[in-house]
């Protein structure tokens, strides 16, 4: 994408000529100004995974530093659904196995994120099977972790549709709700949402309506041809909330009184020649968005000024030289962008054609 910058006296105008859009940005010293595009990387392998964790996740950073990456093993249920953890000499290491829900006998762990006690909070997307018995049956866990052992677990929310990226902010926990099919939108496109749940909160049933009280905000995805909506979840330093709305490529800003009452929520970044899905997303300590573009086999950065680019991107492999097969979410962990490689997904508007082994995780530098 070539952006032109035509300095106008105190403002500078920006051409984003990829999209043929305009705007204007003011620019205080009045000559032409920006941030050099960041360059575009080849991803390199970070680690490869055992059989028992083919589609790993999201990923969350533990309190002694260590790596957690959820393995919700969608491919081979066989496996349980399980939390593996990688310490700072990149070894791969079993850590639990998640609870799983008695009527399905599986657990699915997506989003993950540690409360401020080292709690764990956990989307079991039990709905994204597909299975009959799994429909409406996604819960919010808090696993207590202990010496390599679960020893307690709540069950935050239950019958959930699907459960898919949680944060931790501000006494509450914040969980994208990729589908909500029992609410009937007039513009005939699905409705997704973000919920919000106190840290200490049990056993609370959610309806997937919107009546459901803890229900904060909600999306439409417009994407006919790619019906999933809420997914990555972040917040900034400031205390915005940004969400994914996955078959949009879109990334929606949420903002909030003092009082925690949403006070908007609009497309804050698109671009759909950079971006064109947003799955797992997570900030740097710059400010800067890293978004995992699923479909596209490819990692895409919103700086600051809600400029899409995207940094690397992937052909259809295997994985096995860290290509990016199908990332599911990036994270910021000892000064790299660590990816995983969901590999499982196909169809006509995904990159990656099949499932196959290794089973990895990539890896790439934050932008300059
Ligand atoms: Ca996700
Ligand atoms: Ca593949």
């Amino acid at each position: 994408m070539h952006t032109y910058h035509i300095p106008l006296g105190r403002q500078t105008l920006i051409a984003t000529v990829a999209l043929g859009s305009f705007a204007f940005l003011a620019d205080g010293l009045g000559s032409a100004m920006s941030a050099a595009e960041p360059a575009m990387q080849t991803s390199r392998l970070f680690a490869t995974l055992p059989d028992a964790c083919p589609t790993p996740d999201g990923m969350a950073i533990a309190p002694d530093g260590d790596l957690v990456v959820a393995c919700p093993n969608f491919k081979d249920q066989s496996q349980p659904g399980c939390l593996i953890k990688i310490g700072k000499d990149n070894k791969v290491h079993k850590w639990v196995n998640v609870p799983v829900l008695p009527e399905t006998g599986l657990a699915c762990p997506m989003g993950i994120e540690f409360g401020p006690d080292g709690d764990l909070y956990i989307c079991d997307n039990q709905g994204w099977t597909d299975k009959p018995k799994g429909k409406f049956k996604g819960r919010m866990l808090r696993l207590r972790i202990k010496d390599n052992e679960v020893v307690s677990t709540t069950v935050v929310a239950q019958g959930m549709e699907h459960p898919n990226g949680v944060r931790v902010h501000g006494g509450q926990i914040y969980v994208t709700q990729s589908m909500m099919s029992n609410v009937k939108d007039p513009s005939g496109r699905l409705l997704s949402g973000v919920y919000r749940f106190p840290l200490d909160a049990h056993d609370i049933k959610v309806t997937n309506t919107l009546a459901d009280p803890n229900l904060i905000t909600t999306l439409i995805t417009r994407n006919a041809e790619c019906q999933y909506g809420a997914d990555g979840i972040a917040f900034d330093k400031a205390g915005n909330l940004y969400v994914g709305n996955f078959g949009d490529g879109a990334i929606h800003k949420i903002t909030f009184d003092a009082d925690g009452k949403v006070t908007g929520n609009h497309v804050w970044a698109v671009d759909l020649k950079e971006m064109r899905t947003t799955d797992g997303i997570s900030f740097d300590d710059k400010g800067n968005l890293y978004v995992a573009d699923f479909s596209e086999n490819a990692v895409a950065v919103v700086t600051p000024d809600a400029k899409v680019h995207r940094i690397a991107k992937s052909p259809d492999s295997d994985g096995s030289k860290g290509e990016l097969a199908q990332p599911g979410e990036p994270i910021l962990w000892n000064g790299k962008i660590i990816v995983t490689c969901f590999d499982l997904v196909t169809g006509p508007d995904k990159v990656n054609t099949k499932h196959d082994k290794p089973y990895t995780i990539a890896v790439l530098d934050p932008i300059k």
